[in-house]
């Protein structure tokens, strides 16, 4: 990447979060007025719904999702199967409130218990939505899942509003655009809208969001304005050292690894102390994980911590261990243990 293609990249980021934190409230511009959230009366045509992001493995789905709130609630990999269960975003502004809902990945072959638990999670996201994102990978060809997952919202549309994310536009050659527009195209009879966006450099991200607010059914605020994820602080933790399995770990070990947060507690001088279990399914996975000299284990704890404590504004303490646990991701019991059924 050339240095004035990042700093692009950044000036858009910058401005998107500038943007959310003036609208929200949140760091109130200088001189401007902060929004009083406990007396202001919501207007009579505040808007609110739930927005699904549905599409296959890893065409962005959960960047999307963070670069729409400004923040981010969901954590992303360059590996597909990323997000296990569904995650809510939650933008709260004055005029609506807008509940994102990332899912799993949808494809035709799930493997193994959990795999069947995560499609069916994502499915079951479809028919509880206002309004749907279908996200596609625009920089590839359409896939057959692409097809199974249009057929799968064609009997949603009539009722609720399909929103065609073409993602990954930065990775688009222009002389194949066009062809590639019309591939994807087919796949949706005239009924969907459809928006290209480069979710991680949030071209066309904030033109998304106007869109579909303005497709918002009339309704209450769900949740309180300063709530961002359904997810609580033990889930957050979870996950995100699991993204650091996922970071620094190959082939089928971030696959096998799932965390289990035992304690999650703030200490008098205002640290959290955090104690949690790193699961793989073999003894090999284990020496991965933990490494020569424990380094690889102290490089995904530390990860987790250093964002953790930016998230919460404290000091985290976090003590991580492996266990093997054969076959998890086949056992129901299991499964349930880590809320993922
Ligand atoms: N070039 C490019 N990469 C993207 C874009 N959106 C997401 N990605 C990358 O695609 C990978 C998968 O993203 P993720 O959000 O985890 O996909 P999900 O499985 O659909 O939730 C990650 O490496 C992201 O950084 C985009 O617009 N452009
Ligand atoms: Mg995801």
């Amino acid at each position: 990447m050339t240095e004035k293609e990042t700093s692009d990249i950044n000036q858009e980021s910058l401005e998107l979060i500038k943007t959310f934190l003036s609208e929200t409230g949140a760091t109130p511009e200088v001189g401007g007025d902060a929004l009083d959230w406990h007396t202001e009366p919501l207007p009579e045509d505040h808007r609110s719904g739930f927005i699904a992001l549905i599409g296959r493995p890893n065409v962005g789905k959960s960047t999307l999702l963070n670069a729409l709130l400004g923040q981010k609630v969901s954590i992303v990999s360059k590996k597909p199967q990323t997000t296990r269960q569904r995650v809510q975003g939650i933008l709260t502004l004055p005029t609506y409130q807008a509940i994102f809902i990332d899912t799993p990945g949808i494809h035709a072959r799930p493997h193994l218990r959990i795999g069947e638990r995560m499609v069916e999670s994502a499915v079951s996201a479809i028919p509880e939505a206002d309004i749907i994102l279908f996200v596609v990978d625009v920089s590839v060809a359409p896939h057959e899942d692409d097809q199974r997952i249009a057929a799968l919202l064609a009997g949603k549309a009539p009722e609720c509003p399909v929103i065609f994310v073409l993602n990954k536009m930065d990775q688009l050659q222009l002389e194949e655009a066009e062809e590639r527009i019309e591939a994807y195209w087919a796949l949706l009879p005239s009924y969907a809208d459809s928006m290209p966006t480069s979710a991680t450099r949030g071209t066309n991200v904030l033109k998304l969001r106007e869109h579909l607010v303005a497709q918002l059914p009339l309704g209450p605020r769900y949740y309180p304005h300063h709530q961002v994820t359904d997810q609580t602080d033990r889930q957050i933790a979870a996950e995100l050292i699991r993204e650091g399995v996922l970071r620094y770990t190959h082939q089928e070990v971030p696959h096998a690894a799932a965390v289990l947060i035992n304690e999650y507690e703030e200490h008098e001088n205002h640290v959290i102390y955090i104690d949690a279990t790193l699961w793989v399914e073999r003894e090999s996975q284990k020496g991965i994980v933990i490494g020569k000299q424990g380094q690889m284990l102290k490089k995904i704890g530390a990860a987790a911590r250093q964002q953790l404590e930016r998230m919460l504004g404290q000091r985290v303490y976090l003590d991580l261990y492996v266990k093997v646990r054969t076959k998890w991701r086949e056992r129901e019991q299991d499964l349930r243990e880590l809320g993922l059924t």
